[in-house]
C-alpha cells in the first residue's frame, strides 16, 4: 500500500500530465474526478462550473454531446483555468496505431489538442501506445490503459490485466497509469503508475446495466487507488439541481480525501 503523499509523488514524476494531476490533487486537497455524461452542452458546462471547485479532474465523453461545437472546448478550457482542474477524455481508443493516431489528433473533436489525459484498451497490444504517443507525447499528454473495468462480468481480469501492467511499465514516458479497481504493486521505488477508479458511489451498489459501485473508502483506503471517478452519484438526480450537485461534489471530495489521509497515516 502506498503511503507516499500526492505532493511527494508530483515532485518525482517524469510525465508532465501526471505531474499536473498530482500537483492539482495536492493543491486542491481533492482526489475527486467528476464524470459528466450528459447530452446537452449547456448542461455539461453548467455541471462542470458547479463541480469545478471540488475536483482535481473532469472526465468527459465528448461524443455524447448532441450539440457539440468547438466553442464547447474553449468554454471547457476556460473552466479548467478558472477552477484549476485537469481534463481527461474517456475515449477508450481500441484500434491499430495508425487509426488511433488519426482519431486522437483529427476528426470533429481533435482530442489531443485539449485533453491532458486520455485512455486506451490494451487489446491491440503495444502498437496502440506507439500510435497515440506519436501524437500525444510531443504535446505533453498522458495515457491511461484500461487494465480493469467496474462492470459485472468484465473480461479485463487475470492474465489480461497483468499484460496491461507490463505494457504500461514498458512505456512509462507516455503511459501514466491505469483505469482499474486497485493499485498495481510497483516493481521498484521509481515506478509511479496512477490508478483512476470509476464505479464509485455512496448511496447505491449499482445500476440496471451492470455498473457496480464501491465507496471512496473501499477504493482509496482498502484498494489503494489514487483518484475516485464519480458520475451519477453527483449529478444523477437532475442535472439542473445546482445546489444538490454542489453538495454532492463536496461530500465525495471530503470522503475521498479522508480515505487518503487515513491511508498515508497508516
Ligand atoms: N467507466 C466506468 N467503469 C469502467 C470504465 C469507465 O464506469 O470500468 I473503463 C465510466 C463510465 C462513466 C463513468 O462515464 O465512468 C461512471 O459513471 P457513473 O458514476 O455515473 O456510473
Amino acid at each position: 500500500m502506498s503511503t507516499k503523499s500526492y505532493a511527494e509523488r508530483a515532485k518525482a514524476h517524469k510525465n508532465s500530465a501526471a505531474r499536473l494531476l498530482l500537483e492539482t490533487i495536492a493543491r486542491k486537497e481533492s482526489n475527486l474526478a467528476v464524470s459528466v455524461d450528459v447530452a446537452s452542452s449547456v448542461d455539461f458546462l453548467a455541471i462542470v462550473d458547479v463541480v469545478g471547485p471540488f475536483v482535481c479532474l473532469v472526465k468527459t465523453h465528448i461524443d455524447i454531446l448532441e450539440d457539440f461545437t468547438p466553442q464547447v472546448i474553449s468554454d471547457l478550457q476556460a473552466l479548467s483555468k478558472k477552477h484549476d482542474f485537469v481534463i481527461f477524455e474517456d475515449r477508450k481508443f481500441a484500434d491499430i496505431g495508425n487509426t488511433v493516431a488519426l482519431q486522437y489528433s483529427s476528426g470533429v473533436h481533435k482530442i489531443a489538442s485539449w485533453a491532458h489525459i486520455t485512455n486506451a484498451h490494451p487489446v491491440p497490444g503495444p502498437s496502440i501506445i506507439a500510435g497515440l504517443s506519436s501524437v500525444g507525447l510531443p504535446l505533453g499528454r498522458g495515457l491511461l490503459l484500461l487494465a480493469e473495468m467496474s462492470t459485472k462480468g468484465s473480461l479485463a481480469t487475470g492474465a489480461y490485466t497483468d499484460a496491461a501492467v507490463q505494457m504500461a511499465r514498458a512505456n512509462q514516458d507516455f503511459v501514466i497509469g491505469f483505469i482499474a479497481q486497485r493499485r498495481m504493486e510497483p516493481v521498484n521505488e521509481d515506478e509511479d503508475l496512477l490508478v483512476l477508479t470509476p464505479g464509485v458511489g455512496l448511496d447505491v451498489k449499482g445500476d440496471a446495466m451492470g455498473q457496480q459501485y464501491r465507496t471512496p473508502r473501499e477504493v482509496v483506503l482498502e484498494s489503494g487507488c489514487d483518484v475516485i471517478i464519480v458520475g451519477r452519484g453527483i449529478y444523477g438526480k437532475d442535472p439542473k439541481l445546482v445546489e444538490d450537485i454542489r453538495a454532492q461534489a463536496k461530500r465525495y471530495q471530503d470522503a475521498g480525501w479522508a480515505a487518503y489521509l487515513e491511508r498515508i497515516q497508516a
